[in-house]
């Protein structure tokens, strides 16, 4: 019997590029800057972002829209710290949100009453990385506690973002973690690739965050 073998992948990309340029074309009309963060379960993508909204909210519009793979728990601890809905998105499963789950949350999201939006992906440093969503950035984060090589062992994740935000540096002096050598690594990966070093638990590199976000904002934006 002749085989054949139709790429379900290639058609599946193909469509979620198209509707991830749609999402573009939304956000850069409404001049909403977007950044989708990633990284590995437990990095610090929500307390990150419970600390930008505690700081930054009476000052900026944020938006956000989290993924998970089981609970609504992230949405829950960033809805503490806004008025605003945050859109929890459950992928019942699947390792990374997609544009299609992007488009219908932004339906319920006042486009012109918002300054700046964060994507909160599924943690894990494989699947996010291939999956368009629209946004302007994958900004990814990369707690000390990891090991140095990640950015060599999921090169496809460093690649894709612009900015590398370490984590937990409050850490740092308890964990055999050279700094100088993961940077290095991320480098050799991604020689674009910007760095900031942060804390949420001790508030370490928050102005340089925030510092970061304002830098991004439309001109038309004044505190
Ligand atoms: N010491 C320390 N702990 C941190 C820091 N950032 C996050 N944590 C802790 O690390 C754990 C995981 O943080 P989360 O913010 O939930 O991480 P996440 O990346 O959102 O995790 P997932 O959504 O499951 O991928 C929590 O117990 C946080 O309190 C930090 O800068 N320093
Ligand atoms: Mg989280």
């Amino acid at each position: 019997m002749p085989v054949r073998t139709i790429d379900v992948r290639e058609r599946v990309m193909a469509k979620n590029d198209e509707l991830a340029a749609g999402v573009r074309a939304r956000l850069r009309e409404a001049g909403v800057p977007t950044f989708n963060l990633v990284s590995s379960p437990g990095s610090g993508k929500t307390l990150l972002l419970e600390r930008t909204l505690a700081d930054l909210g009476e000052e900026l519009d944020i938006a956000i829209i989290t993924g998970d793979v089981q609970t609504q728990n992230d949405a829950d601890r960033l809805a503490r710290h806004t008025d605003r809905l945050v859109q929890a998105v459950v992928t019942n499963g699947a390792c990374h949100l997609d544009a299609r789950q992007v488009t219908t949350a932004l339906d319920a999201i006042d486009l012109d009453a918002t300054d700046l939006l964060f994507i909160e992906n599924v943690g894990n440093l494989v699947c996010p990385a291939s999956w368009d969503l629209g946004e302007d950035a994958k900004i990814v984060l990369f707690s000390v506690t990891e090991g140095e090589d990640k950015p060599a062992k999921y090169p496809k994740m460093f690649r894709e973002a612009r900015v590398c935000v370490f984590t937990k540096m409050d850490l740092l002096a308890y964990v055999p973690f050279s700094v100088v050598r993961a940077t290095a690594i991320a480098l050799e990966v991604n020689p674009e690739l910007q760095f900031l070093f942060t804390s949420g638990v001790r508030g370490d590199g928050m102005d340089e965050w925030y510092g970061f976000l304002r830098s991004q904002l439309q001109p038309a934006y004044t505190p």
